[in-house]
């Protein structure tokens, strides 16, 4: 079976960004500091003698891994990518590698990847991991560390062979089966992408490699941050995406988006033919931003009731442009249309479809509406009041 299989079905997704910068949290000497919150060390151009202290204080007791993925579960999310190491070169996993982990220079002293594994595999949730593997403002032949390094004395493929790959390997051993390795920032040659493309898959050939290993060598693509393609794109493909506008946690950041928009965003996205990877950064105490929390459990919600329309669906079979009120999408004998803007005249003009339906009713009530179609183009009767506030859903059945 194609390993793409369960990604496409999956749709949705839990993006997790945590490590030490949740503490400083977006201010640093008494300073906030602009941008996202886990580039803080190179922003702040903080020295690692200073940065590094950070860990000494990193005690996340309030960090449940149970908690986390019953989190993204209830939300209708079916894959959890978490940060195994950042930018900033702190790995949240135990690692013979370096002494710059979780494990040996906290007092926490426990591997929340391993916890957080073990408890999507009971959950059913496919676990993956997010690897720095070009960027790394910690390790001397690591990319981006200027202020502390001499760039020009860097051994960057000296990096990824003896410490990346021996890490990954222990990544890709010791946490089950891996369904995503995230890599950022793409490797800078094909050659370096493909050995470490062909690594990977020599230790789990099943896992699915994200888009930013670079050189085309990903297994899809990866749009910008928050960024939703206007059209629909061929092909398997992801957006990674912010609930507020950082990724790790910043403590004067409140711009959360609102559950309305999460939820247009999923289905413009799937009506495209992508995933949507949805972020949280947990707090230095190891807990998810109760606006986050209330957010995705609205999604769940909502997904609860209407998932057919998402889960296992192609991309819309309709023009998108065309659709004032809203997305569509489709899957084997149905179309979905998605209606966001309720025309409250109680009628629906549905142009360009791709064959005769039989039957049409909301998704949630699955009583039939009248209609008329004439050729591909369709007349729908509606209700004068949309039955969900965010997006009715109506069913057109071949
Ligand atoms: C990267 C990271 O630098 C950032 O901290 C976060 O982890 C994000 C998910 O990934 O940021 C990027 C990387 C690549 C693009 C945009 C943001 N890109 O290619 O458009």
């Amino acid at each position: 079976m194609d390993k793409m299989q369960w990604w496409r079905e999956a749709k949705f997704g839990m993006f997790i960004h945590w490590g030490l910068y949740a503490i400083p949290a977006g201010v640093w000497d008494d300073k906030t500091i602009p941008g996202i919150g886990e580039w803080i060390m190179f922003t702040a151009r903080i020295p690692i003698k200073e940065y590094e202290k950070l860990a000494e204080q990193f005690n996340p007791v309030r960090f449940n891994a149970e908690e986390w993925v019953s989190i993204a579960k209830q939300a209708g999310m079916r894959y959890l990518v978490i940060t195994a190491k950042h930018h900033d070169g702190f790995c949240m996993f135990d690692t013979k590698y370096t002494d710059y982990n979780i494990v040996k220079a906290t007092p926490f002293k426990r591997d929340p990847l391993k916890e957080l594994s073990q408890a999507c595999q009971k959950e059913g949730i496919r676990f993956g991991f997010y690897y720095s593997q070009m960027l790394d403002w910690h390790h001397p032949d690591g990319m981006g560390n200027f202020w502390d390094f001499d760039p020009a004395k860097k051994n960057f493929s000296k990096y990824l062979r003896e410490y990346v790959m021996p890490q990954l390997e222990e990544l890709l051993t010791n946490y089950g089966p891996i369904g995503v390795v995230w890599f950022d920032i793409d490797t800078p040659t094909p050659e370096l992408a493909r050995e470490l493309r062909e690594f990977v898959l020599s230790i789990q050939p099943e896992t699915i490699i994200s888009g930013r290993i670079g050189q085309n060598l990903g297994d899809y693509q990866e749009r910008g941050d928050n960024e939703i393609p206007p059209t629909v794109i061929p092909g398997d493909w992801e957006t990674p995406a912010t609930i507020n506008d950082t990724w790790g946690y910043k403590s004067y950041d409140h711009n959360w988006k609102s559950t309305g928009q999460l939820i247009y965003n999923l289905v413009d996205i799937v009506s495209k033919g992508g995933n949507y990877l949805l972020n949280v950064g947990p707090t230095a105490e190891g807990i998810i931003p109760e606006p986050s929390v209330v957010r995705l459990k609205e999604m769940g919600e909502w997904l609860w009731l209407n998932g057919e329309s998402i889960y296992g669906c192609e991309r819309s079979p309709l023009p998108l442009e065309k659709l004032w009120w809203g997305k569509c999408t489709m899957k084997e004998n149905k179309i979905y249309l998605h209606i966001f803007a309720w025309p409250w005249y109680g009628k629906l003009e549905v142009a360009d479809l791709p064959f005769a339906i039989k039957k049409a009713y909301p998704l949630l009530t699955k009583e039939s509406l009248s209609f008329k179609q004439e050729g591909n183009n369709l007349t729908l009767i509606l209700p004068t009041k949309p039955i969900d506030p965010i997006d009715t859903v109506i069913v057109l059945e071949k």
